[in-house]
């Protein structure tokens, strides 16, 4: 039976950096909205020219946009473990969405790991990365953009997920083992 996982949590909190460690070590597989979007960028696709404003201001992109490409991601995926949904669902709509298709795979979501991370670590954080990384939306004005993104949708998709009983939190200041050592610990329990 396939075990699937939400990281969710406020841009920067490590919801990819351990999405892809838990892929490597366990065989799950991860799907990242934000990469999939980037990806779309690079290669300049007729999506990827229509996202690429919104991504660099720091705003949300369609919902349209982003369910489609994760059913087709799901559609693509056979014999995984489960899925861990990487920056996904950021809306209520996202979220019934995901739901509706797990279920015509008699699927469900398991678990939702909710990081928690000081603002003033987060900056430190993107500071660095925009640094190593040169990404267009690692600004400290695009930052806050998506930081209050995230204030004002985590009201709707935690509460969407804390009414299943299925959401853990997870302490992201400390260290990406530790992180991932508790990770572990909120799954196999
Ligand atoms: P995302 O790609 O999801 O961007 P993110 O929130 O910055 O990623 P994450 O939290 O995964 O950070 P990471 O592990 O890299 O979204 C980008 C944009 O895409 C959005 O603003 C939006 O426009 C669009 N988008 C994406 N999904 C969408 C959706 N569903 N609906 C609508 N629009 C959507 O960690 C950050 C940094 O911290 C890294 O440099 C890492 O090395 C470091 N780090 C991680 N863990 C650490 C630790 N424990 N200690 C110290 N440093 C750590």
């Amino acid at each position: 039976m396939a075990y699937n996982i939400v990281f969710f949590g406020p841009p920067g909190a490590g919801k990819g950096t351990q999405a892809k460690i838990i892929e490597e070590k366990y065989g799950f597989k991860q799907l990242s909205t934000g990469d999939m979007l980037r990806s779309q960028v690079a290669e300049a696709t007729p999506l990827g020219l229509q996202a690429k404003d919104i991504m660099d201001r720091g705003e949300l992109v369609s919902d349209e946009i982003v369910i489609g490409m994760i059913e087709d991601e799901m559609n693509k995926a056979h014999h995984v473990k489960g899925f861990m949904f990487d920056g996904f669902p950021r809306t209520n709509a996202q979220a019934e969405a995901l739901d509706a298709m797990l279920k015509t795979r008699n699927e469900k979501i398991d678990l939702v790991l909710n990081l928690q991370v000081d603002d003033e670590e987060l900056v430190e954080r993107i500071k660095k990365r925009s640094i190593e990384e040169g990404r267009a939306d690692d600004t400290v004005e695009t930052f806050k953009t998506r930081l209050a993104a995230y204030n004002d949708y985590k009201t709707v998709v935690l509460p969407y997920y804390e009414e299943q009983n299925i959401v853990k939190p997870v302490d992201g200041m400390k260290s990406v083992d530790e992180v991932t050592t508790d990770i572990e610990g909120a799954f196999f329990k």
